[in-house]
């Protein structure tokens, strides 16, 4: 499927060359809509992780480490602009490889460029501050980069990581090594060639393909990265600081949740209803920040149950080419994950569920969209996170038992409160263990200035908005003496 595109899925690209991987392994590419090897990809090793780092020194050591900031930003807008350029093309990779709808891939594919175009803006303009000292002291700061940066970014929305990770760290003079998922690499490798196009210097970016246990262990465990930026499962989240803590050196983890939505009897419903069936089946489910709980106040519970579940009734799961609302999971592995699932909710109401469209490809990865009712919190389903088109409603009397069911998980991640009583809303938002609350909305249009990462299981340290970039730097205070 390569030979019509600007590069080349079977080799990593470092120092500004595509080559192929050390040892010269392949990985299968297939497509989730079929289920069928539609190529290889290349199996990035420690070795090319090590070149990758080297090459990423390199460019701090040279033209990249000594480029001003407002250049820097230059060439975040054209990367922008280039990206741009290339919708389509980035779009129906995207949903190719991931299995995603057109439509949610060209989403993608636009937040990526906003992402450039936000950082671009913002290269120049994080700064430090004088500190009034002792008689005789000029002090100051300096936002400085760490240096090298590793990004292990999940499959699931690849484009939309790699514009708040890499955007962010390159904006403040960064050198960054990305291992995208075995899964779904393709737009990370489109992504770093548009990016030379648009004239960043070598090995400012170098992105290694390949297995998690090897390329990804390779890249924690290298004593040449000076800060991991990681998204993915909190089993591989928690390995990756474990290495990281071997070097000293700073993460950030974005690790998923079980995030809920409260819905008080004074919402308003027809405003709602789209939000809370859409943001949980969003890419099928497979959504970081999926609200994949709905917590309703009884006076309401029974009547919005059933318009949830209608919704439910009328998704069909169709190849990502057919654009329908729901394509299918990334992988085997994963559907055997949410059937799994499924099979747990056997005794419970099931208040809605779509079908898998006439025609789908047997060997494609759809599940049912599902929406069980009269959860109990405790229930696993209402406890772990599902990963897939899968949503549990839980019914609630008084806005304690509201705030206790939502703070009752591990996670942490985004929250979402209707009402139209203010004094709640605000109770709510303080209340609520969560990195993001959102007042009778959900997501808030995803915006790149909106600081994103949660607390508890769900991770920690931000990224997006100016947040960002505090992360993906340190802080230098500099106390001059003079008399
Ligand atoms: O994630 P992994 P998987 C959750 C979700 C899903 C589950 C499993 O619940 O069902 O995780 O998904 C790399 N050292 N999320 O298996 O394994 C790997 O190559 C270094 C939530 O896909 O965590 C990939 O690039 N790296 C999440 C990345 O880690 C390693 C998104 C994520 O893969 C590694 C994805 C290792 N030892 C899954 N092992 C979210 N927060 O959105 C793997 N990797």
């Amino acid at each position: 499927m390569h030979e019509h595109l600007w590069y080349d899925a079977t080799q990593v690209h470092i120092g500004g060359e595509w080559r192929a991987p050390a040892g010269g392994g392949q990985l299968d590419l297939e497509d989730p809509s079929t289920g069928e090897v539609i190529g290889t990809i290349a199996r990035g090793t420690p070795e090319d992780i090590d070149a990758a780092v080297s090459a990423a020194q390199g460019a701090l050591d040279g033209d990249w480490g000594r480029m001003s900031a407002t250049e820097r930003g230059r060439i975040l807008a054209e990367i922008g602009r280039l990206v741009e350029r290339k919708l389509d093309d980035l779009a129906i990779i995207e949903a190719t490889d991931v299995g995603k709808p057109l439509t949610q891939a060209r989403n993608d594919a636009v937040a990526l460029a906003r992402y450039m175009e936000f950082y671009a803006g913002a290269a120049d303009k994080v700064h430090g501050e004088t500190i009034p000292y002792l008689d005789g002291y000029t002090v100051y700061t300096l936002r400085e980069p760490h240096g090298v940066t590793g990004h292990i970014i999940p499959w699931n929305y690849p484009m939309q990581i790699i514009g708040r990770s890499v955007g962010a760290a390159l904006a403040m003079g960064n050198a960054c090594v990305l291992k995208p998922a075995e899964e779904a690499c393709l737009t990370a490798l489109a992504f770093v060639a548009l990016a030379e196009e648009a004239g960043l210097p070598p090995g400012a970016l170098n992105v290694v393909p390949g297995l998690g246990e090897e390329a990804g262990a390779a890249l924690t465990a290298h004593p040449g990265i000076h800060h991991i930026s990681f998204t993915g499962s909190v089993g591989v989240g928690s390995l990756v600081q474990a290495a990281a803590a071997r070097n000293v050196v700073p993460v950030t983890l974005e690790l998923g949740g079980k995030s809920p939505q409260i819905v008080f009897e004074d919402a308003d419903l027809d405003a709602a209803l789209p939000f809370l069936v859409g943001a949980c089946i969003q890419n099928a489910g497979q959504t970081c920040s999926a609200s994949s709980r709905v917590l309703i106040q009884r006076p309401i519970y029974e009547e919005l149950v059933e318009r949830m579940g209608a919704r439910y009734d009328a998704m069909i799961s169709a190849p990502a080419r057919m654009d329908s609302n729901l394509g299918p999971l990334i992988s085997a592995r994963q559907k055997e994950i949410v059937t799994a699932y499924l099979d747990q909710g056997q005794d419970l109401r099931v208040a809605g569920m779509g079908s898998v469209a006439e025609g789908a490809p047997e060997g494609g990865h759809y599940v049912p969209a599902t929406l069980f009712a009269d959860v109990s919190p405790d229930h696993p389903l209402a406890q772990e996170e599902i990963f897939g088109p899968v949503q549990v409603a839980i019914p609630f009397d008084t806005e304690e038992d509201a705030i206790r069911i939502a703070n009752g998980t591990d996670y942490g991640l985004v929250a979402s409160v209707w009402t139209e009583n203010g004094a709640r809303q605000m109770r709510l938002a303080k209340a609520i263990k969560a990195g993001q609350v959102f007042i009778n909305n959900y997501g808030a249009g995803g915006g790149a200035e909106l600081p994103f990462g949660g607390i508890g299981k769900s991770g920690h340290g931000r990224e997006k908005g100016f947040e960002a970039l505090y992360g993906f730097s340190t802080l230098k205070t500099v106390a001059a003496k003079h008399g």
